[in-house]
């Protein structure tokens, strides 16, 4: 596949939030939020970045993602529609009984789906654990993972990253979606983990800081984190919970409620 420049990419990336909105209308159930705040990163590494081949789901030398952050779901199950994984009309089974796109990404139903996600924390480890066997088989795949800015509140994301950082898994880029919202309010007042910059260095990590709906930042960062040797790299990306909706933007209500299918048409129309 062409390497996409970067108007392709913001058209996928529209594409991508109205697959989310459809998806969500559809399921009457599930999370925008935090789908909408990570197109940009998810978009590109899918379409960019990734060694990947979607005819060969299991290609053992592939790149790996990991969406650690599993309620975001919409966001991954489209880019993998998208991007040749299985057929776009599958996205509208989205969370109904027997479909392979549960409310949680399930890696031995979803084809592309490298890890079954949505208890927050687990996705990291695994990631790291993934890391750390391409190290020992001596491959050159990389690893990318996204966590949220509520999910590092998790002591379990701690663990992982002490570990990353003692086996030296340069082949690990996490990303952190940093839209200053969880569950149900600010992080700030849920339970501050910043400075998240400062801790993940203190972790051993190389950290870089970005506007995560850039798609150049987000490539240039990724070209940084690849020539960083014997440490990991944290990429904080800057975003805005709700991305595209206007009524959702920083709205902590719209974390995991589905938009009703009059507000539905609205996004859609806003996504032009
Ligand atoms: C271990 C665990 N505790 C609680 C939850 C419930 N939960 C789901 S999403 C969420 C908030 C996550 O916030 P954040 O990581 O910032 O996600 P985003 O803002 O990107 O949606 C919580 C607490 C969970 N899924 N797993
Ligand atoms: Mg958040």
């Amino acid at each position: 596949m062409d390497k996409p420049d970067v108007q392709q990419l913001e058209g996928m990336a529209k594409q991508i939030r109205r697959d989310i909105i459809r998806m969500l209308v559809e399921s009457a159930s599930g999370h925008p939020g935090g789908s909408l705040s990570a197109v940009e990163i998810v978009t590109a590494l899918y379409f960019q970045e990734m060694r990947i081949d979607s005819a060969n789901p299991r290609w053992p030398d592939r790149d790996r993602f990991i969406l650690s952050k599993g309620h975001a779901a919409p966001v991954l199950f489209s880019a993998l529609a998208e991007r040749g994984y299985f057929p776009k009309e599958e996205l509208l089974t989205f969370r109904k009984i027997n479909s392979r796109l549960q409310g949680h990404p399930d890696m031995n139903k979803a084809p592309g789906v490298e890890m079954s996600t949505g208890s927050l924390g687990q996705g990291m480890s695994a990631a790291v654990g993934m890391a750390l066997a391409g190290k020992l088989d001596k491959k050159d795949y990389r690893i990318f993972v996204l966590l949220g800015d509520g999910e590092v509140e998790e002591g379990q994301v701690w663990e992982a990253a002490m570990a990353a950082a003692q086996y030296k898994l340069d082949n690990i880029t996490a990303f952190l979606d940093d839209n200053g919202l969880q569950i149900d309010g600010p992080c700030a007042e849920v339970m501050s983990a910043e400075p998240l910059d400062e801790k993940f260095k203190a972790f051993g990590w190389h950290v870089e800081k970005i506007n995560g709906h850039s798609f150049p930042e987000i490539a240039e960062a990724i070209a940084r984190a690849k020539k960083i040797k014997g440490k990991p790299t944290m990429i904080i990306a800057k975003t805005v919970k709700g991305k595209g909706v206007s009524y959702m933007e920083n709205q902590v209500g719209w974390h995991g409620n589905a938009p009703s299918r009059e507000q539905g048409e609205q996004a859609l129309a806003e996504l032009v």
